[in-house]
């Protein structure tokens, strides 16, 4: 689908107001984007439609993004009313979405998918139109794609954060294709600072968050299936940032899962080799993890998460048993 479609149907269904929302813990890309994307919105939509820009929690940086660029007004962790449209931001299945997947029922709401994740099963069954562009490494590049589509100027302020989404999301650059220079080149362009944009983003590590990265380290249990190496440990929380951290150690895959209450979170990361070289998709692996878990999973085909119940060796054993099927070859323990 073209933006200036999804855009045009937006255009027909917003009478009154328009619920811009993003996932748990709302990273920079997805904070960034629905800024981005309330800033066009308020260009193409009549003069005094009503807007709700919300998510359940923003991450930390993305709440010192939104206090330095003075947007944090904007922002709302719940819903008041049922909004006629809602937009869902940088995720594509109301699971993401956490405690305001009850504020948008599909019955009532319209719902609309802007993200780049692997596309997820669901999203058709609840929304009435989606732009999924699972080749961009951010959700802020397919904003970028909206803006030149139905060309519409963009201010040097939006410029900076949509900047600041790329950057967050292609790890620095470390994740990057060809086409995300387009994006920054544009970006640039309409003025956007990348400086301020760089430094933002640059957030000294907590000390609870490398306690946690090295408490996995500390826990690691190995293991291989085929010729690769798969990590897998334990933590209460950072379990994203601890399977990365596993990564750069050596690991071609790693699993961290984490027991909050009766809560299970599953991470997943893989090396970009391991995918070019396997096509096994972590977030297919996952989807079927929080399916078998009973609760619901996705995401990258090299980071992907899973939520849902149980204790953390029935997550690692699913994880395992998941992977190693769709590997095809089968789980040995490395001593
Ligand atoms: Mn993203």
């Amino acid at each position: 689908m073209r933006p200036k479609v999804l855009i045009d149907l937006l255009r027909r269904n917003v009478k009154d107001n328009i619920a811009i929302i993003g996932h748990k813990n709302a990273d920079p890309d997805a904070v960034c984007s629905m800024y981005g994307l309330y800033v066009l919105l308020r260009h193409v939509l009549p003069e005094n439609t009503r807007f709700f820009l919300a998510a359940e929690d923003y991450s930390k940086l993305s709440k010192r993004i939104m206090t330095e660029f003075e947007i944090d007004d904007l922002y709302l962790f719940d819903l008041e009313e049922t909004p006629e449209c809602a937009v869902i931001v940088d995720a594509n299945n109301l699971e993401q979405i956490g405690i305001l997947k009850e504020k948008v029922p599909p019955a009532k709401t319209k719902i609309f998918v802007i993200d780049h994740h692997e596309p997820h099963a669901d999203t058709c069954t609840f929304s009435v139109a989606s732009l999924i562009m699972n080749d961009l490494v951010s959700t802020a590049e397919i904003i970028v794609q909206i803006y030149e589509d139905l060309n519409v100027p963009m201010d040097s302020k939006t410029a900076t954060l949509l900047l600041m989404g790329v950057i967050f999301d292609s790890r620095r650059f470390i994740l990057i294709d060809d086409k995300i220079f387009f994006a920054v080149k544009k970006l640039l362009d309409f003025g956007a600072d990348y400086q301020r944009a760089l430094d933002m983003l640059r957030l000294p590590m907590d000390r609870s968050e490398r306690i946690a990265r090295l408490k996995a380290a500390s826990r690691l249990s190995l293991f291989q299936i085929g010729n690769w190496i798969v990590a897998a440990s334990y933590v209460s929380a950072f379990e994203a940032s601890a399977c990365r951290a596993l990564i750069e150690l050596g690991a071609d895959v790693a699993v961290v899962i984490a027991e909050r209450g009766d809560e299970l979170r599953i991470s997943a990361r893989a090396t970009e080799f391991f995918y070019q070289e396997t096509g096994v998709s972590l977030a297919e692996v996952m989807e079927r993890v929080g399916r078998n878990i009973g609760g619901s999973g996705g995401g990258h085909v090299t980071a992907a998460g899973a939520n849902g119940k149980g204790d953390a060796k029935k997550g690692l054993n699913e994880f395992l048993k998941c992977i190693s099927e769709m590997l095809g070859a089968k789980v040995e323990t490395l001593d």
